[in-house]
């Protein structure tokens, strides 16, 4: 009796758990003005034959001057071509660059909207000009070689990666809570 009362128990923080995320879920959605990429240069699936600076304009002006706002460019054999850190003026962000071989690459960004809420998407475009550069293996921003791995692998455009990976982890939980119920509630039918 009291191992059921426990199971009881652990099966209500299950159920607990999923209303939070269900809510929070519902916060994200909620809290949807966040500052957009309103245009970039490259543009998405652009190609281009040459390029000095990447710029992305978003839709206010952008937080985070002391490096929260990150531009890097990977290029086709996955090294960095950005020569500096991106710099902010208002709603613009400027990433120099210098490319290399032609090939496919993206701009990966992360910024820090206005409401305060960061906000990233991916920019892939294709390069046709002569090799400028050989890259590097990390990026020569420091506050961007920091936070490659991050933004580098919600792999979605418009900044909806957030969302994306909410909806996958409160999917992950519902599946917990049905297999939990599954083992809970079985045996016990048949002992009673
Ligand atoms: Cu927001």
């Amino acid at each position: 009796m009291a191992s059921r009362d426990a199971l009881r128990r652990a099966l209500a923080g299950a159920v607990v758990v999923v209303a939070a995320i269900t809510a929070a879920l519902g916060g994200a959605t909620a809290a949807s003005a966040h500052d957009s990429l309103v245009s970039s240069s490259p543009a998405e699936g652009d190609t281009v034959a040459a390029l000095s600076d990447v710029r992305l304009d978003f839709s206010a002006n952008l937080l985070g001057a002391d490096g929260g706002n990150i531009v890097i460019v990977v290029g086709p054999d996955g090294r960095h071509y950005e020569n500096a850190c991106a710099e902010l003026a208002g709603s613009t962000l400027t990433l120099p660059v210098a490319l290399g071989d032609p090939g496919a690459y993206s701009v990966e960004w992360r910024a820090v909207s206005s409401d305060g809420h960061p906000v990233s998407g991916v920019i892939p475009f294709a390069y046709t000009g002569e090799s400028v550069s050989t890259g590097a293996e990390t990026s020569p921003c420091a506050s961007a070689a920091g936070a490659t791995e991050a933004a580098a692998e919600p792999a979605s455009t418009g900044g909806m990666s957030g969302l994306t990976l909410g909806l996958l982890l409160g999917g992950g939980v519902v599946v917990l809570v049905g297999v939990l119920l599954v083992f809970i509630l079985r045996p016990r039918s048949r002992e009673d």
